[in-house]
């Protein structure tokens, strides 16, 4: 069986494991500390990043770009029946997602609403782009989910934790958006691609009281002086 060697909250193993789910692909998953790496794992690592996609033969894969677009070239597609143009188009969508990580990650992060709201304008610009961009659903695609869904569904997921913790709403003024989200959480993907002790370890992170969306968002809180140096973390 497949081995996915991953860390817990990592946003780009969440892609992977979603697809995983998705094509019901069985898959072995071992969590490691980012912190503190086994020596097993930079032994096999040419960058020392999860996620680590080790196959049936031994051999380690690594970027989640890669790892996706071989599990697409050793499993049947999500979306059968596309053209070379439309699967080219799709991954660019795809793409846009996965930039969008890190920055999520550090707006996740900020300290204070200032920090916060400069931090968020990226992710909100990107939002508005593939509100744009999006069908009549409930899919990215229409009716069939598939890859650019998947590699939405981790923004969005986080998005909707996010909201259900602090109120606040990183979709407003993104109907389509919001409509999608619901739709890829109503899929039950999103909750499985996740180990158990996901939210936890999510909240820890991003929705403790250090973090101005920990604290509940409050827009009346002052802002911390001097701005924080950091652009906000991922994964630790
Ligand atoms: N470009 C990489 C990014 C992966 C990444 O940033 N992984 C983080 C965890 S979310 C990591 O392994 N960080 C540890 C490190 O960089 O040493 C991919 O797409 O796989």
């Amino acid at each position: 069986m497949i081995k996915i060697v991953s860390f817990t909250i990592c946003p780009f193993v969440q892609r992977v494991t979603a697809l995983l789910e998705a094509k019901k692909i069985p898959y072995d998953i071992e969590f490691i500390s980012l912190s503190n790496k086994p020596q097993w794992f930079l032994d096999l690592s040419p960058t020392g990043q999860v996620p680590m996609l080790v196959t049936d033969a031994g051999t380690a894969l690594f970027e989640s770009d890669a790892i996706v677009e071989y599990i697409d070239d050793t499993s049947a597609p999500l979306e059968p029946d596309l053209t070379p143009e439309q699967r080219a188009i799709n991954r660019a969508w795809s793409y846009q997602a996965s930039k969008h990580y890190l920055v999520q990650c550090g707006t996740m992060s900020a300290k204070d609403p200032a920090t916060f709201q400069d931090r968020t304008r990226k992710l909100t610009a990107a939002f508005a782009r593939v509100e744009k961009q999006l069908s009549d659903g409930p899919f990215f695609g229409g009716d069939t989910l598939g890859n650019v869904d998947i590699a939405w569904m981790v923004l969005l997921h986080r998005a909707h934790i996010v909201q259900a913790h602090s109120g606040f709403n990183m979709l407003a003024g993104f109907p389509k958006v919001k409509a999608w989200q619901q739709a890829l959480m109503d899929t039950g993907i999103p909750q499985k691609s996740v180990a158990a002790e996901f939210p936890q370890k999510f909240h820890n992170f991003y929705l403790s009281d250090t973090t101005w969306l920990g604290r509940g968002a409050n827009t009346n809180e002052a802002p911390c002086a001097p701005a924080k140096a950091s652009s906000g973390g991922c994964c630790g």
